[in-house]
């Protein structure tokens, strides 16, 4: 089995590294240069039609991509610990959280990369500045309402850390990398980064 990924910022291979790294498990990575249009090979887009990482491939060369569903491979194969919550209750709230983070706060970073951020520009893809300031708002927006959903709780979906946290945890730091900062006066939230930030697997 081997795990194509890519170093820092990018947040979905990152998901994975980390959610290994909880595990306690090493296998081997490929590090590709999206950048580079290493993912745009023959042989890349093979694995995933849509020349994304990260892509999980296993021995007898099935390939899975989207980093949660490699995420829920990897958690079948090794349980513990739990990252996905245990008993229908919390894996219906681990679930719930990670769809909430992807609709109601990724999709703003990426919006905001796609038309305001200068690394967002792609040839022949057009870009709309309005778009990217309505993203950055309702960014802020998402900020205070997770600043609020954390009031009294450590982790964001379930008492222990999930893959929710994790979730969260990418995808805040890439936004910083790329410019947007969560505001201090968000202490909930500023703590609760804190928190999972010190974990040794938020190095992954
Ligand atoms: N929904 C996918 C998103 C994958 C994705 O967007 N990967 C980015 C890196 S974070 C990528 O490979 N970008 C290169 C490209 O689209 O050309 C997942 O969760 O894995």
């Amino acid at each position: 089995v081997k795990l194509y990924s890519t170093p820092p910022p990018p947040p979905n291979p990152r998901r994975v590294r980390i959610f290994l790294a909880e595990k306690g498990v090493t296998i081997p990575i490929v590090n590709l240069e999206p950048v580079r249009g290493e993912t745009k090979t023959p042989e890349f887009l093979a694995r995933n039609s849509l020349g994304q990482l990260p892509v999980l491939e296993l021995d007898d060369g099935t390939c899975i991509s989207e980093s949660l569903a490699i995420c829920r491979y990897l958690e079948r194969i090794y349980p513990d610990p739990p990252l996905f919550g245990s008993g229908p209750i919390e894996e219906a709230w681990v679930d719930m959280w990670t769809r909430r983070l992807e609709f109601q706060l990724w999709v703003h970073v990426g919006s905001y990369w796609r038309h305001l951020h200068p690394f967002g520009v792609r040839e022949g893809v057009p870009r709309h500045a309005d778009l990217g300031e309505m993203a950055l708002r309702d960014y802020d927006k998402a900020l205070e309402w997770l600043d609020g959903e954390l009031a009294g709780r450590d982790y964001l979906a379930i008492d222990s850390f999930s893959v929710a946290d994790i979730c969260l945890l990418t995808t805040l730091d890439f936004a910083d990398w790329a410019g947007l900062k969560v505001p201090e006066r968000l202490i909930n939230l500023s703590r609760w980064h804190e928190r999972v930030s010190v974990r040794p697997s938020a190095t992954a």
